[in-house]
């Protein structure tokens, strides 16, 4: 029997050279804006085309929901996948870090957490790394500029002795009981901010930490959406074993009534990611 998840991951993989390749020449942007009205690169678009029509093809794959369209394309078959075609597209004009994320659901989308089977992300650093989990195990792999993957890491997991953090949105905007809690954060651990989830959760991954993006003064729900970046990143820190939070509980708890809904989402080691509950709920 074909393993679809080893398929959908063979299948992004084999898509990140083309999406790296096509990065160079689509740095402008489109004159359209994304469903969350966000600007759109033309790198972004060329992303979420090639996913569509390449994970689409796969049989057991019924729909492809992404960051950069409006509704879910296709809607009959044993599996759902949800993208960020292009997370941390904004780094490509000043050449830095920035990756596609997706997550593997059994129920159509938007679907719960507990749905999600199996999650992923390609990160376009220096070299370009695919980072995978399905059944509790993350894996890490190079991918070969034919498209394949090479396992480095077979079981990868956060490092006990936390070292990084990385917050987004503009302190001014933090609220007060957050703001303290980054004030005891900085004093034990070094800040590693990239702009790009990806890139900042890897670090966490690497090194052990937290990351987070809370929700503001005047965004309460942050700015990462709920779907496309907080399930499949929970997945993989969790599945590491690490732990996620919409700031009261496991992101995989929570449940989408819209596709593009967002969250505040932290993710990182246990013991910072139940600090900050506390904080919070407090
Ligand atoms: P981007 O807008 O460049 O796609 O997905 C949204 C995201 O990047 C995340 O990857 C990143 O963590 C965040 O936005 C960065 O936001 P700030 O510019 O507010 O730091």
């Amino acid at each position: 029997m074909t393993d679809v998840i080893e398929t959908v991951f063979d299948v992004v993989a084999s898509t990140a050279p083309d999406v790296r390749g096509g990065l160079a020449g689509r740095r402008v942007y489109e004159s359209e804006a994304n469903p969350s009205g966000e600007r759109q690169l033309e790198a972004d678009v060329y992303a979420d085309g090639l996913l569509e029509e390449r994970l689409l093809e796969i049989d057991a794959v019924g729909g492809y929901a992404s960051e950069e369209r409006e509704s879910v394309i296709g809607d009959d078959g044993d599996y759902y996948v949800a993208a960020d075609p292009l997370d941390g597209s904004s780094n490509l004009r000043s050449n830095n870090t920035m990756g596609t994320l997706f997550g593997v659901y059994e129920e159509p989308l938007p679907a719960d957490g507990t749905a999600l089977i199996a999650s992923g992300f390609v990160l376009y650093g220096p070299i370009t790394t695919m980072v995978t989990a399905r059944e509790g195990t993350v894996t890490e792999a190079v991918i070969e500029d034919d498209g394949s993957r090479r396992i480095v890491e077979p079981d990868l997991t956060l490092p006990e002795e936390p070292t990084v953090y990385g917050f987004g949105g503009r302190v001014p905007q933090w609220h007060e009981a957050f703001a303290d809690y980054v004030e005891t954060v900085e004093s034990e651990l070094k800040l590693r901010y990239g702009g790009a989830m990806i890139g900042d959760v890897n670090q966490v991954l690497t090194y052990g930490g937290i990351f987070g993006y809370p929700g503001l003064t005047d965004r309460p729900n942050g700015k990462l959406r709920l779907l496309f970046e907080g399930h499949p990143i929970a997945h993989i820190v969790e599945s590491a074993g690490g732990a996620s939070s919409n700031g009261e509980r496991s992101l995989l708890e929570c449940t989408p009534e819209r596709l593009h809904e967002r969250t505040p989402l932290f993710v990182g080691n246990d013991e910072y990611i139940e600090r900050l509950e506390a904080v919070l709920s407090s």
